[in-house]
């Protein structure tokens, strides 16, 4: 079979952003490939080039009926697309709908979170032929093989699929998940153009010089935060590759393409704490020309001092710490998340010592966050060690518990959010209130934001006043580059 698998672009305020291969599609691409299919894999954001929309906001990649028309080169006999966030569903659905109507035969298969979350607003919106709900690899590779020897799919039996049936949504929901990750093949980086991605990669938490590979090395994570929704895709168990597969997929990436960095991107890489020493133990004795990080962030309690010293020598450029809140009984009673301001410290002068470099995130705006809560997670973060820092305003994203709140205090209409986070032309939004609790307003979560970057920023400078004059240089050769698109651009018009 001829498969085609595709990811549609998306909106951003930076065309600048740093792309790295979309790990979901080329992990079904792997499955299908030792399947013996044909497989191709078509990324709109790495294929395209960032081209103004208008109000700041660029669309990163091909637009639609340009996707849809590599889909169509690719001459495919089913055609694969990937939702990978709700705010690329604008793009989805426009390329789902143009699919449809220059390949009506071609059956259409979607995946990924949003349409797992959301399958029977999808199915009765785009009409796919069928949606896999979660982890894709075993379904999919499965349903092909059904569909191989007949257009008329049997789908009895097959776990987490959703489809029409007589103008109504059958939704089988996803009850297993792939118990031992060692036996999928790594994913099909060899079917992505890596070297473009290298010279995009850099920038984010990284050097912007710096060309980096992202590597999953587990999936799902055994904690509960209410803002989370990687248990909808991944399941309620974690799940992980063991360190010495791990070590081969490195060590692959590294003689194929000699990146300068690996991105980490587990939920909770360190949960293990065994295999996660083995595996620093293993690049340790391997020698890798890389040295790795972890973007998606940590869980501080995970970390000691003997591991993290192990992480250092192993090649550990940045730790990112999910910190969350520095208001205790936020964590623990809102978020649901284990913590404790003594323990972030610990770890922060651990690493400082070590010298691994290191940034934080915190989400403001959670149900119950006030002035005090707010003022305790700013002085947190004033005063530890830290070189960055990402602050966010607390998002409901569908299938979150968090999101259940606050439809059901009345604090968020279900209907029109779902239409703001589907519309995807305001890439803001995330960094804007979608909901209001009575302990915060609106309009003072914002300011709290702000205030927070604001002070959080001036530490960072007092503690590193070389820090202020990357940044200017950064600044400006960023204002120039931009100069520089436009000329292109209007060179190539
Ligand atoms: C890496 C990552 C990123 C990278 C993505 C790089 C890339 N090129 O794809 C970057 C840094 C860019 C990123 C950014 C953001 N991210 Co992010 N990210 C992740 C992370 C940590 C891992 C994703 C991944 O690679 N998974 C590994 C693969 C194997 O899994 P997968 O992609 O889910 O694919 C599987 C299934 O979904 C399914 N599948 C997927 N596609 C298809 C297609 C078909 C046809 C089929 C059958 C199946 C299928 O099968 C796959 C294999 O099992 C996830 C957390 C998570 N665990 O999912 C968050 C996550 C996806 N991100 C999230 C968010 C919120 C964001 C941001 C919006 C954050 C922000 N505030 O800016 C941005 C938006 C990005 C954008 N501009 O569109 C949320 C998404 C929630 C939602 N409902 O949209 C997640 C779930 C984390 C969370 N907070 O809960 N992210
Ligand atoms: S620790 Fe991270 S991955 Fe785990 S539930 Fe919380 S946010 Fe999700």
């Amino acid at each position: 079979m001829r498969i085609t698998l595709a990811t549609p672009p998306f909106l951003s305020q930076n065309p600048h952003e740093p792309l790295s291969p979309p790990l979901g599609i080329a992990s079904l691409g792997a499955s299908l490939e030792s399947a013996g299919h044909e497989v191709s894999l078509i990324d709109a954001a790495i294929e395209g080039h960032p081209v103004p929309v208008g109000n700041g906001i660029f669309r990163m990649g091909l637009a639609p009926n340009e996707l849809a028309r590599r889909i169509l080169q690719s001459l495919p006999d089913l055609v694969g697309l990937s939702c990978p966030f709700s705010t690329r569903y604008h793009f989805f659905h426009e390329t789902l709908g143009i699919l449809r109507d220059l390949l009506p035969e071609i059956p259409v298969i979607v995946g990924g979170i949003h349409p797992t979350l959301l399958p029977g607003r999808i199915l009765e919106r785009d009409q796919p032929d069928l949606i896999i709900l979660g982890e894709g690899e075993a379904t999919f590779t499965e349903w092909v093989e059904r569909f191989e020897q007949g257009s008329a799919v049997d789908l009895s039996g097959l776990d987490g699929v959703a489809w029409m049936q007589d103008g109504k949504p059958v939704i089988y929901p996803r009850t297993s998940w792939i118990a031992e990750l060692d036996h999928l093949p790594p994913p099909a980086l060899h079917l992505l153009p890596v070297e473009r991605y290298l010279a995009r990669s850099g920038g984010r938490w990284a050097s912007r010089f710096q060309s980096v590979i992202p590597v999953q090395t587990s999936r799902s994570c055994p904690g509960r935060c209410s803002f989370c929704s990687v248990h909808s895709v991944m399941g309620p168990i974690w799940r992980a590759h063991s360190a010495e597969y791990v070590l081969d997929e490195l060590a692959k990436i590294d003689d194929t393409w000699h990146p300068d960095l690996i991105a980490f991107e587990d939920d909770r890489i360190t949960w293990d704490r065994d295999r996660m020493a083995a595996l620093c133990e293993g690049m340790i004795d391997h020698r890798f020309g890389f040295r790795w990080y972890t973007p998606n962030g940590v869980h501080v309690t995970d970390l000691d001092e003997e591991l993290l010293r192990l992480m250092k020598q192993s090649g550990c450029q940045s730790l990112n710490l999910a910190i969350e809140s520095g208001d205790e009984h936020l964590l623990h009673s809102i978020i649901g998340k284990k913590g404790s301001e003594r323990k972030t410290r610990e770890v922060a002068q651990v690493c400082l010592d070590l010298g691994i470099r290191l940034n934080a995130y915190f989400v403001i705006g959670m149900p119950g966050e006030t002035e005090v809560s707010l003022e305790k997670s700013i002085r947190l973060a004033e005063t530890l060690p830290l070189d960055g820092l990402g602050v966010f305003i607390a998002t409901p994203f569908p299938g979150t518990r968090l999101f259940r709140e606050c439809v059901g205090n009345g604090w968020l209409d279900e209907e029109s959010y779902m239409s703001l986070l589907e519309d995807g032309s305001d890439s803001t939004l995330l960094n804007t209130p979608l909901f209001e609790t009575d302990t915060m307003p609106e309009d003072r979560l914002l300011a709290g934001k702000q205030e927070f970057e604001k002070r959080f920023m001036r530490s960072l400078y007092r503690r590193r006043p070389m820090t202020r004059v990357k940044h200017a240089v950064r600044a400006t050769l960023d204002f120039g580059s931009s100069l520089l698109g436009g000329v292109s651009k209007r060179v190539a018009e």
